[in-house]
Formats: structure tokens, C-alpha cells, sequence
């Protein structure tokens, strides 16, 4: 399976130790290159937050969905809850409620680079359950704290300093997602999530201890199931950091996979820059031998 990575090196009070955190950088390395995809624990998020972000989305969920609704997304604000009659044609099997961690967000209506016209995102929050709010504003700020530790060691990793991407997460656009997947029926005609892989810069991922969550093995293009390992999280590289790698990194497929058994609940982190950085390989990861692949 994917790698799994201590980060107690980072929190103990000998992190100032040179070889162990050296040695958090090899691993973290050779992870990003394999796979794409690894699993951390002893990572500083305090268990009591994870669960009571992880409790009010429960209680959030199990709320008839004229009541779930009542916040839900549209066309100018992405943020808020949707479920499945609502994406794309494809129908994942799954409902879904998103909010942006650094609130309110301005970000242009298409993806377009010279686009003028500016949406705001603006969180909704639903009048139940009412701790939701103050839950998820707290597990987004440890989640925010986690993400630069990793963005750190992944710089390292890359032979550059550590802080070197941290100036493009100045207004970031990251938002935090939590992801119910009913018992389905059918489950070898529906995925919970079809194969895609992630457009921003970093994952970060709780899952419960349902599993369904399948990366696809670089070496043979194999779907590997990712054990759920109890209050670990699951790191995956998204695009962004594949054109900062000049793909050194690549961004992995993954699905996930539904059962008819049991109900499965999951809430994923979007690390994103600011809308106004321009993605292109990092110069320092480019020369004549290996030019740059993409261009901004
Ligand atoms: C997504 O929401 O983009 C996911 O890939 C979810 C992964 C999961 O639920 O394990």
C-alpha cells in the first residue's frame, strides 16, 4: 500500500534533530515520487478537533435534504451543500458540503487568467447543527498549520529551501470538504467518486474507518485500496505541485469505491494558492538538460 510516515520528528522537542528530519525528507521524497500518494500520523492535529468537525458533519448529514438545501450552492457561490442530482452528468454517489477556509473569497467567475468578472464565495452556514461553524473554522486552521509543515517538507525534499513555495499560499483559495457517501444499492454500478485526480496543490484527507478510497499504482497502473489507518490523514500532490516540480511529482488518479453495508464519511482539504499566482515550473527545478514542460 501507500506509504505510511511518522511526523512526530516535527513536534517532538528534538526537532531541532538534523538527521531525523533529513530523514522525514527522504521519505516524503521518494513518496511524492512513487506514488503521489502517502499516509501521515503523529502529524499535530489535535484528535479533538478532527472529531468534532467529524461529528457535526455527521449530525449535518443526517438531516432531511430539504433541510440540507436550505445551503445550498449555486452558480455565483460554490460553497455550501450539493448531492448528486446536481453534478456534472456523471453521478457520483455521494452528497457533499464545502466551505472556503479564508472567508470571504473574491475569485474570478472561470478559470480564465484575464478574467475580470469576480465571484465571491461566501460560506453558508446551516442553522443545524449549530456547532458547525465554530467546529469547522477550528479544524480549518489546524489543517491550514499541517499543510505548511508538509508544503515545507516537500520544498526540502525538491533541494529548495523550506519556505520557498509559502508566499504563493498568501489568500489562498483553499476550502475543506465534507463528503457523505450513502450505503448504495448497486455499488458495481456506482462509484462514490469517479478516477480524477486533484487539481490544487496538496490533499489532505480524513477518512473513517469505512475504506473505499483507491489510488492508482504508478508502477502498473494497479487500483490500490488505502487502508484506513485510525486518526492518520492521506496526503496526495495535485497538479499545482506537478507543474512546480516540472513534474519531478506527479498527480495521481484516484476513485472511490461505494458499498451497499455501510454509509461512508470523509473530508478532504484543498490546499490551493492565491488565484492571482500564475502556475509555472519553479526555475530552480528547470535548465537546458530538463526544460521547462509547462508554461503559464
Ligand atoms: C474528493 O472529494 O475529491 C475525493 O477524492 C474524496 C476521497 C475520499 O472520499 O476518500
Amino acid at each position: 500500500g501507500i506509504p505510511l510516515i511518522d511526523l512526530s520528528a516535527l513536534n517532538s522537542p528534538d526537532s531541532s534533530n538534523p538527521s531525523a528530519i533529513s530523514r522525514l525528507v527522504a521519505e516524503i521524497g521518494e513518496a511524492c515520487k512513487n506514488w503521489g500518494f502517502f499516509q501521515v500520523i503523529n502529524h499535530g492535529v489535535p484528535f479533538e478537533r478532527r472529531q468534532n468537525m467529524e461529528l457535526a458533519s455527521r449530525k449535518f448529514f443526517a438531516q432531511s435534504t430539504e433541510e440540507k438545501r436550505k445551503v445550498r450552492r449555486d452558480e455565483m457561490n460554490p460553497m455550501g451543500y450539493y448531492d448528486t442530482e446536481h453534478t456534472k452528468n456523471v453521478r457520483d454517489w455521494k452528497e457533499v458540503f464545502d466551505f472556503a477556509v479564508e472567508n470571504p473569497m473574491v475569485m474570478p467567475a472561470s478559470h480564465e487568467p484575464d478574467d475580470k468578472e469576480l465571484t465571491k464565495w461566501i460560506n453558508q452556514w446551516p442553522d443545524y447543527p449549530s456547532e458547525l461553524r465554530e467546529a469547522s473554522e477550528a479544524y480549518a486552521e489546524e489543517l491550514k498549520k499541517l499543510s505548511y509543515k508538509l508544503v515545507e517538507l516537500i520544498s526540502l525534499s525538491l533541494g529548495l529551501p523550506a519556505k520557498r513555495l509559502n508566499a504563493f499560499f498568501k489568500d489562498q483559495t483553499s476550502s475543506i470538504r465534507l463528503n457523505h457517501y450513502p450505503p448504495c444499492p448497486i455499488p458495481h454500478l456506482a462509484l462514490g467518486v469517479g478516477r480524477h485526480k486533484d487539481p490544487g496543490a496538496l490533499t489532505i484527507l480524513g477518512q473513517d474507518d469505512v475504506g473505499g478510497l483507491e489510488v492508482k499504482r504508478k508502477t502498473d497502473g494497479e487500483w490500490i485500496r488505502v487502508r484506513p489507518t485510525p486518526d492518520a490523514y492521506i496526503i496526495n500532490v495535485g497538479d499545482i505541485i506537478q507543474v512546480w516540480s516540472n513534474d519531478k511529482y506527479e498527480s495521481v488518479e484516484h476513485r472511490v469505491m461505494v458499498n451497499s453495508q455501510r454509509e461512508r464519511f470523509s473530508i478532504p482539504f484543498f490546499l490551493n494558492p492565491g488565484h492571482h499566482v500564475m502556475v509555472e515550473p519553479l526555475e530552480e527545478l528547470t535548465d537546458e538538460q530538463n526544460p521547462a514542460k509547462y508554461k503559464a
